[in-house]
Formats: C-alpha cells, sequence, structure tokens
C-alpha cells in the first residue's frame, strides 16, 4: 500500500465522518472505526465508490479494551503502516448540575472520552514509531474552558488536554508529531446524544448563529497532518464567529 494510512475512531458520524471524506478524497488509505456497523460499511463502500482508495472498517467499542485490541491486531500487516491517528470518539451524555449527574452518563464519558482514547493510542503507538507518525486528538473548548453543567464533559476534555501534552513530550524520541484540536460548537450528532434524542434541545444548541460544520474541523486535521516533517502544529482553538470560548457567544435573537 503506497498511499499513506489514516485512522479515525468514531468515523460514523460528524467530525470523523467528514475527516475520513477529507482524507479518502486526498489519496489516503482510511481505517474507519464506531460501533454501528451498518454505517460503517456504507461509508466504505461510499468512499471505495468515490476515491481511489481503500478502506478497512472496524467495528468495535473504544470503552472495552479487549475488543480495541482484538479488532486493531486483527489488521491485514499492510494496514498497519498508520501515518495518522485521530483520536475522535467522544461525547457528551447528560447536561446538569454536578449533585444532580447521573453516574452512569459519568462512567460513559470517562470511559469513551479518556480511557478510549488512551486504550485505541496504546495499540497505535508502536506502529506510528515505525512511520514517524502523528497523533490528532479531538479535544473542545470544554478543554479549555469549564462551563456551567459542563462539570464532568469538561473534566474528561480538560484530560485530553493533559494527555496531548503528555504524549508530546514522552514519544518526542520517536518523532511522534502530536496536535490537539479544540472545536467549539458544531452541529453533529453531538447534542443529539447529549439531550439523549431530545431533537428540540439539540437544534437550540445552534439557534441564532452559524455553527462550525464537520468539513471546518475536517479541513483543519488534514492541514495539521500535512506540514512538512520538521513541524508540529500543537494545540489548536477552532470556534464558530459567534462564539469566542466555551463560555461567551454573541447569539441573534
Ligand atoms: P457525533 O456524535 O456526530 O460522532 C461521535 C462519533 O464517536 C460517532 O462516530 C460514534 O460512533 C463515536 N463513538 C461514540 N462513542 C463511542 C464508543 N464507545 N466506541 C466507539 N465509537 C464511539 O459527534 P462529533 O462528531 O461532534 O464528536 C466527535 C468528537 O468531537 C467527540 O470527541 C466530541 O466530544 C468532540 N467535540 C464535538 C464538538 C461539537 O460541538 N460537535 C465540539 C468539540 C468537540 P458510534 O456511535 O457508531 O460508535
Ligand atoms: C462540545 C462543545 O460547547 O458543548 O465539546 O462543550 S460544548
Amino acid at each position: 500500500m503506497l498511499n499513506p494510512i489514516v485512522f479515525i475512531t468514531g468515523a460514523t458520524a460528524g467530525f470523523g465522518k467528514a475527516c475520513a471524506e477529507k482524507f479518502a478524497s486526498n489519496g489516503y488509505h482510511v481505517i474507519i472505526t464506531g460501533r454501528r456497523k451498518e454505517r460503517l460499511n456504507e461509508l466504505q463502500e461510499e468512499l471505495e465508490g468515490r476515491y481511489a482508495v481503500e478502506v478497512l472498517p472496524l467495528e468495535f467499542d473504544v470503552r472495552d479494551f479487549h475488543a480495541c485490541r482484538k479488532a486493531i491486531n486483527s489488521m491485514p500487516d499492510d494496514w498497519k503502516n498508520v501515518a495518522v491517528l485521530i483520536n475522535n470518539a467522544g461525547l457528551a451524555m447528560g447536561f446538569s448540575t454536578i449533585d444532580e449527574g447521573d453516574i452512569s452518563d459519568w462512567d460513559t464519558m470517562i470511559d469513551t472520552n479518556v480511557k478510549g482514547l488512551l486504550y485505541v493510542s496504546k495499540l497505535v503507538i508502536p506502529f506510528l514509531k515505525d512511520t514517524k507518525g502523528q497523533i490528532i486528538n479531538i479535544g473542545s473548548t470544554a478543554a479549555k474552558d469549564v462551563y456551567p453543567k459542563g462539570n464532568v464533559y469538561c473534566g474528561t476534555k480538560h484530560a485530553v488536554d493533559a494527555l496531548s501534552q503528555a504524549m508530546r513530550i514522552d514519544l518526542l524520541p520517536y518523532g511522534i508529531k502530536v496536535t490537539a484540536i479544540h472545536p467549539g460548537a458544531a452541529e453533529t450528532e453531538f447534542s443529539v446524544v447529549r439531550f439523549k434524542g431530545d431533537q428540540d434541545k439539540a437544534k437550540h444548541v445552534y439557534e441564532g448563529y452559524e455553527p462550525l460544520h464537520a468539513e471546518d474541523i475536517a479541513e483543519t486535521a488534514y492541514f495539521c497532518a500535512t506540514r512538512p516533517p520538521h513541524v508540529c502544529i500543537n494545540d489548536l482553538v477552532i470556534t464558530p464567529t459567534a462564539q469566542a470560548n466555551a463560555l461567551h457567544w454573541y447569539k441573534q435573537p
């Protein structure tokens, strides 16, 4: 496989799916992962039909280390030549003050956003050592500021920020670049998941301004992945123009 390979977690929707499209359209072979097998198969068909690249779908839950290991170990050797890992799978679950938070929502966020990112990184870093590759972690503006009712989600994204810094230090000897991209509000399935299927509440998040589109983040990830070997973009915050940070907005009434 002569073309570079990108490994994207959470490619069944939102940023991950847009990254798969962006990298495939630029000649990357793409490993797409997520729990929804049908969506993975559809995306594989779509991308292979449209671009001269190969797509490897891997169905697994990032919260389950054994499942991560089984899926990643099952990859044919050709596919282990990973140049870029995009740790994107993640979610917010629930929106309440800390005293009213739901324990299982907390577990879901911590297990997915923090432990899942660590599990996949642990398994893919050996490949990146061989390719002198790059890790792109998707954080959030919630990694930089804490907002009311954001508590545990913000905690997990602050952890992604810290882990990105830690990876950058520890992986220096291997020439592995580590980039963290911290998006503000983007209209994906994110809020539908956070509000547990309540479409009205989800829609309300994006009213009165133009949110980011998933493609904006995909473009940014692709830019970061295509800098010359001596350049590493460490940390980027990208918001809608109407959003200054996790707390300050200008919304039209
Ligand atoms: P989406 O809900 O649209 O997509 C989330 C993706 O993550 C899906 O492909 C989903 O796949 C995958 N995923 C979730 N849980 C798991 C799991 N346990 N195992 C494997 N895959 C999982 O959200 P976004 O695209 O918006 O979010 C992507 C990342 O960006 C997340 O880390 C999020 O926190 C972050 N982010 C989002 C922002 C936004 O406003 N949208 C802003 C800042 C950061 P499946 O369900 O098939 O498993
Ligand atoms: C997602 C954006 O503002 O809901 O990370 O935290 S926000």
